[in-house]
């Protein structure tokens, strides 16, 4: 049996075609079904459905032998144990230092000083800041970076944006661009030595797609 991790919503979605040039369907949809393991047209091949930052933990601890998750996911994990064979190039986005409309932000940052910054990716937050020489206070959040600022809470946010809109909506203006975001394949590295012909196949597949695909912004 091989099993894939993957995430419900925009990496489930971006994920089937890859699947479908694998020759994989999966046979239920996820937004109509309350299961938590898919078959699909394969016998072999299932899909089990996790929180995308579970992704990486599924398939170090060999609960799943691949699965597909974000870069900054994968960052913050740390990706001890799993072997990254692909950029799927799906999914994708970018993460950003916001911060309220009128705020100074380079006076915030001058060498020395001192910012709060509120974010889920707090590893992300802590290595971009030390890179700038900048001493961060980080308030580690779950979800809904965008109200922090708003409320007081920090003065500034580290989170992903890729139509703008959240932070617009928000009166928050982007004023870092710290690195693109695309999902990877990730595989459990135990996993590709004792079932390593079924999951070359399916990466190699993957990587047909890749190859193909325009490259987009
Ligand atoms: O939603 P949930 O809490 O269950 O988990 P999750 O947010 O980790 O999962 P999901 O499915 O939302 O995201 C999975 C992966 O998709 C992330 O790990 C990213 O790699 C990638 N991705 C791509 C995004 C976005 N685009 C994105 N726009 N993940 C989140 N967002 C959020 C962002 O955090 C912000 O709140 O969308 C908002 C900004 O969107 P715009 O379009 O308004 O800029
Ligand atoms: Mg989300």
């Amino acid at each position: 049996m091989i099993t894939l991790a993957l995430s419900k919503g925009r990496i489930f979605d971006e994920t089937l075609p890859l699947l479908a040039a694998a020759g994989i369907e999966v046979l239920e949809d996820p937004e109509k079904s309350r299961k938590l393991i898919l078959p699909t047209n394969r016998p072999e091949v299932r899909v089990v459905l996790v929180r995308a930052t579970d992704v990486p933990t599924y398939v170090e601890y060999g609960g799943a032998d691949l699965g597909v998750t974000g870069k900054d996911v994968l960052l913050e994990h740390g990706g001890a144990g799993l072997f990254q064979p692909l950029d799927l190039r799906i999914a994708k986005c970018h993460m950003a230092v916001a911060v309220p409309e009128g705020f100074d932000y380079p006076r915030a940052v001058r060498q020395g000083s001192r910012i709060t910054v509120a974010t889920k990716y707090t590893s992300i937050a802590r290595d971009f800041f030390a890179d700038k020489g900048v001493h961060v206070d980080l308030i580690k959040l779950y979800g809904s970076m965008e109200l922090a600022p708003l409320t007081g809470l920090s003065a500034a946010i580290v989170d992903l944006v890729s139509t703008g809109k959240t932070l617009k909506a928000n009166h928050l203006l982007e004023v870092e661009h710290i690195m693109d975001i695309s999902s990877h394949l990730v595989v459990n590295q135990a996993a590709l030595k004792l079932k390593t012909a079924p999951i070359r196949n399916i990466i190699d597949a993957f990587a047909a797609v890749v190859a193909q695909a325009p490259e987009t912004a």
